[in-house]
């Protein structure tokens, strides 16, 4: 399992508040997925993830000791930049970071729980504009939502796409979305409580791009 069982989130503690090492070790396999994906377009998103990732990382590995949660680090910027946070550094990585793992979790949740157009079995598209538009349409203007259409076009069917999940090998579409559901186990509650430290914090905006 490439985006998978390769790289289990871990549990979330009773506290929620989220290790930043281990984050960042379970985050950092994400963009190697996209390769997969073939078409160019899925470039672009690679990239933006990557720098996302790249910003939060080196945040933390100014004082690994001091940012063991990833709320450690949101905290530290907010009194070091109080005039721009949380438009800086980490705060704005991870706020973006957030929103593209928020499109996965729906996206996997919703090929998890069956949601199909009848018409077109095969297509991912109606999981795939369940996911935008919960997650991403909002923050963005027209022409990135032109972007989304063409990332549309080039996405993968769904037995492609389940294949892709499981690093290309032939395992059966139930055995895939089982496993699915496993990594969803984890990985959604820690999505939430980011979710929910940025409303905490008020941290988050809501600009478009
Ligand atoms: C942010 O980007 C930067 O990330 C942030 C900082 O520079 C900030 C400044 O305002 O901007 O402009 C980016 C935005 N990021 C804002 C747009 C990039 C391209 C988005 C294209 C549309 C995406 C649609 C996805 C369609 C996928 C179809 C999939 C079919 C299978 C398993 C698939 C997983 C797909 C995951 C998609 C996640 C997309 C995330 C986009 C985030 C976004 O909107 S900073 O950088 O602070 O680090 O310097």
């Amino acid at each position: 399992m490439s985006l998978l069982l390769d790289n289990e989130f871990k549990p979330l503690p009773p506290d929620k508040c989220v290790d930043t090492e281990a984050f960042l070790e379970a985050v950092s396999h994400l963009p190697s997925f996209f390769d997969c994906l073939g078409s160019s377009v899925f470039a672009i998103i690679k990239a933006d993830i990557t720098g996302n990732i790249t910003k939060i990382k080196t945040a933390y590995l100014k004082d690994p000791q001091k940012f063991v949660t990833l709320q450690d680090l949101l905290i530290s910027e907010r009194e070091a930049q109080a005039d721009k946070w949380p438009l800086v550094g980490a705060t704005l990585a991870l706020m973006w970071l957030k929103r593209g793992l928020r499109f996965i979790q729906i996206l996997l949740q919703s090929l998890a729980d069956g949601e199909r157009d009848a018409n077109n079995p095969n297509s991912i598209r109606v999981n795939v504009v369940k996911a935008y538009e919960q997650a991403l349409k909002r923050y963005h203007g027209w022409l990135t939502q032109k972007l989304f259409s063409m990332a549309l076009l080039a996405a993968p069917c769904r037995s492609n796409f389940l294949k892709a999940l499981s690093k290309g090998e032939d395992v059966g579409e139930e055995d895939c979305l089982a496993k699915v559901r496993q990594f969803l186990e984890n990985f959604t509650p820690t999505v939430d409580a980011i979710y929910e430290m940025y409303t905490k914090l008020n941290a988050e905006l809501s600009y478009t791009v």
